[in-house]
């Protein structure tokens, strides 16, 4: 058994999260939500070789995974994203040809363990508030990030600062990125359409093929994508959130591999 003392614990903390802290200043990506889009684009920027940090307002990984249909603990998926859940594998029980019925705690657990072990920081209670701009040309250069506590106690406390190349709107129904970044940058042009009532075979394409980049800078995918561009939700079936996720690393990669 070792002797420590109580300030060392303290110390190696702060000591430790310090040296994060500095290092995560300046970062090639910025995810905002763990939820299903935003695990599985961290994962994907990763390994295309990318600095990326995960913010998320809660203290779990998942978003809305966790929940499976109605708290009924399992998650459909359908063909061709069954693959990124073998990639990181989760199993998967076949329910009728191309749709397979998972375990919502698994796909959450090991979706996390996915993108932590490929190099993505995910950082809890810290919610983005904000976005970092410029002008000439246009841009999203960052986020503003304040820790949820304090959002929540609803004390005046200044945010910190974040800059990145990309920023990645993956926070839900509400895409709250993309939404402050419509309301106060008008310049940029861009408008909510909010989410349309359900009609899931059609929104699972539709999702994948709206994911991607709303200003310079900025992305969004997973569930945001429909808020943003009027799309019907669809349920407790995820294969089109991973896929999103999939799509919008690739458009970054595609993008930073053009301006360097
Ligand atoms: O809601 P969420 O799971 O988004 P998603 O990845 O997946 C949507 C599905 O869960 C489901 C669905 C699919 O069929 O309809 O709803 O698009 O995960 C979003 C995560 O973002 C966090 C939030 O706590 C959640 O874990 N989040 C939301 N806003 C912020 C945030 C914010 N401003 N800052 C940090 N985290």
């Amino acid at each position: 058994m070792p002797t420590f003392s109580e300030k060392g614990i303290t110390r190696y903390i702060v000591r430790e999260a310090a040296k994060e802290w500095e290092d995560i200043v300046e970062t090639d990506v910025v995810v905002v939500g763990a939820g299903p889009a935003g695990m599985t684009a961290a994962r994907y920027l990763c390994e295309f070789g990318f600095k990326t940090v995960v913010f998320e307002r809660r203290l779990s990984f998942g978003g809305g995974i966790g929940g499976g249909g109605m708290l009924f603990h399992k998650i459909v998926i359908e063909e061709p994203a069954h693959e990124i859940l073998e990639e990181v594998g989760v199993r998967l029980k076949e329910a009728e040809n191309g749709l397979y019925v998972v375990d919502a705690s698994e796909m959450m657990a090991k979706l996390a363990v996915a993108a932590i072990d490929s190099g993505a920081r995910i950082i809890h209670g810290v919610t983005v508030d904000d976005v970092v701009f410029r002008d000439d040309p246009l841009r999203i250069t960052g986020v503003l990030i304040q820790w949820s506590a304090v959002q929540i106690s609803g004390l005046h406390v200044d945010p910190l600062m974040i800059e990145s190349r990309a920023v990645v709107d993956a926070t839900g129904h509400d895409a709250e990125v993309v939404s402050v970044a419509a309301r106060k940058i008008p310049e940029l042009e861009i408008f909510i359409h909010g989410e349309k009532s359900a009609y899931s075979e059609i929104s699972e394409k539709l999702v994948v093929e709206k994911t991607g980049k709303v200003a310079e800078g900025l992305y969004v995918a997973g569930m945001a994508v429909s808020a943003v561009h009027g799309l019907p939700r669809m349920g407790p079936i995820f294969g089109g959130m991973l896929l999103s996720g999939r799509r919008v690393a690739e458009q970054i990669m595609w993008d930073l591999e053009r301006k360097q």
